[in-house]
Order: structure tokens, then C-alpha cells, then sequence
């Protein structure tokens, strides 16, 4: 018999975990998971495996999902039960709209203490609903036989789950393990484990194929998570590339960084079908496009974001396309011609006097969006990482940023506000995990409240963790000034309109940066915000608009 069961089956199930090659596991104090704690520290005392810790757990929970992002691998979480595991949601929202890996070991009670108003104990089970692709409920261990190998079945299978080897969605997964007292002891030891596992194997599911005319005007539309395929097939057919910044296709020479202003002009009468990859929501005139009856619809099946059919009338769902008769390589040129065109105006428009392109609320001297997005662009290289918040940046980062096969992240998921500092930090710590010392940069170009919104997640552990080259470029217009191109703007008293939406803060983003141990620059124009990207370390950089 086991000193304590429930240490056995941790060491077991975390060991398991381990050997099949996990290595990212995230960590929130508690006591009913301290036998999950001890098996993580062994491992990764021993190397086996990288464990970082966090106070709150909704911080944990958007970490672990930064570094799934830029890892591909499953991160897992380690709570105690409670509003602990309800503090996980948001990551897991996002994580399951987004396709993210995640497996999620959550603490619970034994049974027979569950609904007595026992402490810290409320149902566990079922709390994500259908947010995770399964949720196990572990009875406590009693050391009965058979116990360490069905922790190593539950291991294999939580990966094969959350990375959709059964050939549904990548996504979170939940153990929920009840644990009996005695709640741990430092035997066995995790790290001197070698249980017996058997690899799970991917069920690769049936590609299903479309053909369709080639001779239709066809545009090729990349949202978040369409990745490479969506630029290999436009260019083998001679489409039109409409790439959102955060999808993983916005390069190469079939790219229209204008296709928002495009699709209002002429030529966009002429498209008869696009065809769309990942999930693309920044812009209205893109959802108008797929929802014109005279447009066909080709959905293109995605892995992580699901299918995105906002017409509900999608000719095709399928894996790959390819087309009968000849391309029409024409239209293409058309497409560049009038983006060229497009540019060229736009330039003469912001270079002259002109302010019909500069923020409204920004001064004569001050840098414009467009100014911090190209700049951005600029410095970002291909072994740099960017992750862009929701609201504003991203959608002027869709108008302004070029052509450039370089990694950016977005929680287009959900889209929320939450999270962005941690998915940054998560990011980063991946990166450094495969890179090591030789790290490029980690940026996060984020507003005023998307900051503050998850400034906790600015604690880091100085003593446990990598130095990071990470910077959280933060657009200071105090508030929400997304909302101002809202109807309430216009229809309500500027003041009730401030208090009700737009929200302004006056917190001191060089006394935040303080407490939590950053670095701090306030930068002000183009060269300033050029030299400070070139900075390593973790850093505030704010730009006042
Ligand atoms: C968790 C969450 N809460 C609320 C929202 C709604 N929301 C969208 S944008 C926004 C304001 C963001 O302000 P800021 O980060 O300063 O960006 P700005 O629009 O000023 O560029 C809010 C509250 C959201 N997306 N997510
Ligand atoms: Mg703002």
C-alpha cells in the first residue's frame, strides 16, 4: 500500500504526462492539488519538464494558452478545487473557439464529501459545459492495484484528446481528480518514474475534396488560424488574398492590403465566390461579402477555429480545392493594380496637410496608428513573435500592416479584452523554452484598458524564470475609443457616453510597471519607438495618443 494514494496516482499521472513529451505545465497553489504540486516540482527539479507558477488562476489560464499557441503543444494546469478551476474559464472559452490544447487537472473532493457544504467544494464537474472537449471525473485513489497504470491511460488519452486525435477539434480537456487524505508525501518520486505508456495515434479523418470552376472571379479570404494553405492555394490559382494580420497567411505577392476600402469599389462586383479559411471577424465588409446571395461560399475545414459559415450556405466544406478549365491569372492583376492605386492615394493623402488620415485625437507632433503599426511591421522579424489585443490595434493593423511572413497571434477566439498581457508572457516563455538565450522578441500591441484589464498578469516569478525579451507596447488614448464608431457616440451626451462606454482611466502606467518589477519608456515618436523595440528585458513601452 502507498504511503498516500494520492500521491501514487500524481506521480503516476503527471510522470506519464512526462514520458509521452509534454514539458509545459502551469501551477496555482492550493492543498487538495499539493499531490499534483510535488510530482511537478520533482519533474521539474529533474529537468523532465518546465513548470511555472502563478497566483491567480485566470492569469495561469491565458499563460498556458500563450504557450500553446506559439508551441502547438498541450500546456497543462494544475488548480485546487474551488473558484480556482471557475477562474480558468476565460482562457478556456478562448482556448475552446480558438482550437487551443489544453489540459486542464483540476483538484477536487472525494465523492463522499461533495454536497455537504464541505470546504472549498462545489460541483466540478460539467463547470466548462461544453467548453472542453471532455471532462473526467477521477474518483479519489484508494492504492487499490491497477491504479498507477489506468494514471498513465488518463494521460494518453487527455493528449489524445486535447490535440484531436480522434479527428474532432483541437481543444481543452478536463481531469477532475478527487484526492483523499492522506493528500501527498514525497514518495514515490515522479522524476524516478518510467511508467508504461502507449503513444496515442492520430485518426487521421477522410480528406474530403472539391472541384469547382475555375473560370468564377474567386477571392481567397484568411482569417485567424488559416496558416499557409490559404497563400498556397491562392497562389496556385491566381486568387486574391484578403489576410487578416493574425492568420498566419498575410504574405507573399498575392496579398491585398487594401481589400477593406477594395471591397466597397467596383471590382468586388465582379467576385462570384470566396473561399475561406479559419475565422475571420474583423471586418463588416467581409461578412457582407459572404453573405451577398450572388457570391458562392467555399468553407475550408479548420482544425483549430472550426467552420466559419456566417452565409449558412456554403457550397462546399472540405479539406482541399482544386478547379476545372483554366484560372483567369487577369483578375489577380486587376486586384494589384487597384491596390497599388490605392496606395499611392492614401500616401498622398497622409503626407499632405490633409488629416483625413490621422487620428482625431492625435496632435500635429504625435505618432498615428498607422506610424506604430508600420513601425511594428518593421521591427518585427521572423524569429519574433506579436500578438496584437483586441479592439483598435488589430483592425488598423489589418488596414496598415504589409505583406510579411512573420508569426502573429490574436485571441480572435472570443476576442476578448482579458488575457492579453498573459497570452504575451506565455508566448514568450514558449519561445524561450525552444530557442533558449537566443530568443528574438515577444511584442504585444495592446490598448489602455486591454492593460489594465489583465494587469496582474505583470507578476512574473524573478526567481524562477528565464529573463524574457518581451514588450507590451500599449496605445494610451484613455479608454475604449473603439466604442466612438459606435451609434451611442453620436445619439448621447459626450459625458454619459464617456461613463457608460468609453470608460477613461487615469492609472500611471510608470508606477504599474514599478510595482510589478518592468521597465518603462514612454515614447513619442517613430525613432523612439524604433530604438526601444531593439531593448531586451520585459517592457512597459506606452505611446500617449
Ligand atoms: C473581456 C472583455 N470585456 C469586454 C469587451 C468589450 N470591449 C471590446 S473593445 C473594448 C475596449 C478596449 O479598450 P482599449 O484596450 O483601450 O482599446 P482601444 O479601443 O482604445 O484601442 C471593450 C471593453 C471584450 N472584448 N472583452
Ligand atoms: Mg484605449
Amino acid at each position: 500500500m502507498p504511503e498516500s494514494p494520492a500521491q501514487q496516482f500524481a506521480a503516476h499521472l503527471l510522470a506519464a504526462l512526462a514520458k509521452a513529451g509534454v514539458r509545459n505545465f502551469f501551477l496555482a497553489p492550493g492543498a487538495r492539488s499539493q499531490s499534483l504540486a510535488i510530482a511537478a516540482g520533482q519533474l521539474a527539479e529533474a529537468g523532465k519538464i518546465d513548470l511555472v507558477i502563478r497566483i491567480d488562476e485566470r492569469s495561469l489560464g491565458f499563460l498556458a494558452l500563450g504557450s500553446a499557441l506559439a508551441s502547438g503543444e498541450p500546456s497543462v494546469l494544475i488548480t485546487t478545487s474551488g473558484t480556482a478551476v471557475a477562474n480558468l474559464h476565460p482562457a478556456v472559452l478562448e482556448a475552446n473557439h480558438a482550437g487551443v490544447p489544453l489540459i486542464l487537472l483540476t483538484a477536487d473532493r472525494p465523492h463522499e464529501l461533495r454536497g455537504v457544504g464541505a470546504n472549498q467544494t462545489t460541483n466540478q464537474v460539467g463547470i466548462f459545459a461544453d467548453a472542453v472537449r471532455e471532462c473526467v471525473d477521477v474518483a479519489a485513489p484508494s492504492g487499490a492495484d491497477g491504479e498507477a497504470e489506468y494514471a498513465a491511460e488518463l494521460a494518453m488519452h487527455a493528449i489524445a484528446s486535447s490535440l484531436g486525435f480522434d479527428g474532432g477539434q483541437v481543444g481543452p480537456v478536463q481531469l477532475n481528480l478527487a484526492f483523499r487524505e492522506p493528500l501527498s508525501a514525497v514518495t514515490p518520486n515522479a522524476a524516478q518514474l518510467d511508467p508504461v505508456i502507449a503513444l496515442p495515434m492520430r485518426n487521421e479523418p477522410q480528406v474530403e475534396f472539391a472541384v469547382v470552376d475555375g473560370a468564377v472571379p474567386t477571392v481567397v479570404i484568411a482569417g485567424a488560424g488559416a496558416g499557409e494553405d490559404a497563400v498556397e492555394l491562392a497562389e496556385s490559382f491566381g486568387w486574391p488574398l484578403f489576410a487578416e494580420p493574425s492568420s498566419g497567411s498575410r504574405f507573399g505577392a498575392n496579398v491585398i492590403v487594401g481589400y477593406r476600402a477594395l471591397l466597397e469599389s467596383e471590382l468586388a462586383e465582379h467576385i462570384g465566390r470566396a473561399v475561406v479559411f479559419g475565422k475571420p471577424t474583423l471586418s463588416r465588409a467581409i461578412v457582407g461579402l459572404l453573405k451577398n446571395p450572388d457570391v458562392e461560399v467555399v468553407v475550408m475545414k479548420n482544425r483549430n477555429y472550426g467552420f466559419f459559415d456566417v452565409s449558412r450556405r456554403a457550397a462546399h466544406f472540405c479539406d482541399e480545392l482544386s478547379v476545372s478549365g483554366e484560372p483567369d491569372f487577369e483578375w489577380l492583376e486587376h486586384w494589384r493594380e487597384a491596390d497599388r492605386n490605392l496606395a499611392t492615394e492614401v500616401d498622398a493623402l497622409t503626407s499632405s496637410d490633409s488629416v483625413a488620415y490621422r487620428d482625431s485625437s492625435a496632435g500635429e507632433e504625435s505618432l498615428t496608428r498607422r506610424e506604430i503599426v508600420e513601425a511594428v511591421w518593421r521591427a518585427t522579424n521572423e524569429s519574433d513573435q506579436l500578438l496584437l489585443g483586441a479592439s483598435r490595434m488589430i483592425r488598423e493593423a489589418d488596414r496598415w500592416a504589409p505583406a510579411k511572413p512573420i508569426r502573429v497571434f490574436s485571441n480572435r477566439g472570443l476576442a476578448g479584452i482579458d488575457g492579453t498581457v498573459a497570452t504575451a508572457t506565455g508566448l514568450a516563455l514558449a519561445e524561450h523554452r525552444i530557442e533558449g538565450e537566443s530568443t528574438g522578441f515577444t511584442r504585444a500591441l495592446i490598448g489602455d484598458l486591454t492593460l489594465l484589464h489583465d494587469a496582474g498578469s505583470l507578476a512574473f516569478d524573478r526567481v524562477g524564470e528565464p529573463r524574457l525579451n518581451l514588450q507590451l507596447i500599449v496605445i494610451n488614448d484613455n479608454g475604449g475609443t473603439i466604442f466612438e464608431a459606435l451609434e451611442p457616440a453620436q445619439t448621447l451626451e459626450p459625458q454619459v457616453f464617456e461613463r457608460l462606454f468609453k470608460t477613461p482611466q487615469n492609472v500611471d502606467l510608470w508606477s504599474l510597471a514599478q510595482a510589478y518589477g518592468w521597465e518603462y519608456v514612454q515614447v513619442e515618436n517613430v525613432g523612439g519607438l524604433e530604438t526601444v523595440m531593439g531593448a531586451s528585458g520585459r517592457i512597459l513601452i506606452e505611446i500617449k495618443l
